[in-house]
């Protein structure tokens, strides 16, 4: 029989994999497998993920993983890439665990050029807990806990995260901001996040816009609509830093 092509990193043991039908998700972590066999270093990483959605993927590569308390994916990481510094650490997370009850974490290994890699995969809402208001809800945006549309003159304006990250993060960091309806440029982004891991230069920040169908009620032509029209408008896909080429 043919064999599905998929990335050599994921564990096929536990294919099919447990998200939603129409998740962002699985698709975030095709870019991520993708990437981590392009630069054949399955055997260094170590990937933390945080609570929320992303927990479902502690068993989805075959790479070392650790379960993190919510928003603690982050500091867990930073403990591990400092006592092993041969090894790549990454944090897995959505925006609730990033850039509310995580923000701190997210805050500081940035500012201190922690030598690891946080992968956010903004949903726009807290998805397991079934879909409250999180940080990057857009204006206007129903969830269970914004009924009427989010009002920002009563929450304050979504969460710009690789917008803030590359404010703080100092020179040698890498920040983007991917999106899973360009799962091409998405890969791109975050093998430069990890590359910039295996050099050394410091921390690696990419987030990635993605689907949660379920919690938005969408169908799948609505959720791709919502992602790359409502979404896209507001958090611009792109490159925000980059480490300065070295002389030879
Ligand atoms: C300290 C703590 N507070 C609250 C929770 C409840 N909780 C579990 S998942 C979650 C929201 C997750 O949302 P997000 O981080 O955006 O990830 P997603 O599920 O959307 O991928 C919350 C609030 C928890 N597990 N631990
Ligand atoms: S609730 Fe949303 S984020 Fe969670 S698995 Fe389902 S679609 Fe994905």
């Amino acid at each position: 029989m043919q064999q599905p092509l998929v990335p050599k990193s994921w564990n096929m043991e536990t294919k099919p994999h447990k998200f939603c039908p129409g998740c962002g998700h699985g698709l975030v972590l095709k870019a991520l497998g993708e990437a981590i066999d392009e630069l054949g270093i399955q055997e260094k990483i170590i990937f933390g993920v945080d609570i929320g959605c992303s927990l479902l993927a502690w068993d989805f590569l075959n790479c070392d993983t650790v379960q993190c308390h919510h928003g603690r994916a982050t500091p867990t990481i930073v403990g591990v890439a400092r006592a092993r510094e041969e090894m790549i650490g990454v944090a897995y997370m959505g925006d609730g665990g990033g850039y509310a009850i995580g923000s701190g974490h997210l805050v500081n290994a940035a500012a201190r050029n922690e030598k690891m890699f946080v992968l956010l995969v903004n949903n726009t809402n807290y998805g397991m807990t079934g879909g409250q208001m999180s940080p990057t809800t857009l204006p206007g945006q129903k969830t269970e806990t914004s009924p009427y549309g989010r009002d920002v003159e009563l929450t304050g304006n979504p969460t710009q995260g690789p917008e803030m990250v590359a404010a703080i993060a100092p020179e040698g960091a890498y920040v983007a901001r991917g999106t899973v309806s360009n799962v091409r440029q998405l890969k791109g982004f975050i093998k430069k996040a990890l590359q910039n891991q295996v050099e050394r230069n410091g921390f690696s920040f990419v987030e990635a816009l993605a689907g949660c169908p379920t919690n938005w009620r969408t169908n799948a032509k609505d959720t791709w609509a919502f992602i790359e029209k409502d979404m896209a408008q507001y958090f611009k896909v792109g490159e925000l830093k980059a480490p300065q080429k070295k002389e030879d």
